[in-house]
């Protein structure tokens, strides 16, 4: 169905960025930020600055680790 093509999308997604740097299975910051930028340019453009995206980070990082999980994007 459409929406298990979108999930997958998004699922692929995240990896590929997640598997960059440091772990695999999460996202860092720098990870988080190459995402954005190549991935959701309209939410960056919302966002007006890419310090925003430190914020919008801290807010998705539950355990306040660094690092986002695919359960916490
Ligand atoms: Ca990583
Ligand atoms: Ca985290």
């Amino acid at each position: 169905t459409e929406l298990e093509e979108s999930i997958e999308t998004v699922v692929t997604t995240f990896f590929t960025f997640a598997r960059q740097e440091g772990r695999k299975d999460s996202l860092s910051i720098n990870e988080f930020k190459e995402l954005v930028t190549q991935q959701l340019p309209h939410l960056l453009e919302a966002q007006k600055d890419v310090g925003c995206l430190d914020e919008k980070m801290k807010s998705l990082d539950v355990n306040q680790d660094s690092e986002l999980k695919f359960n916490e994007y």
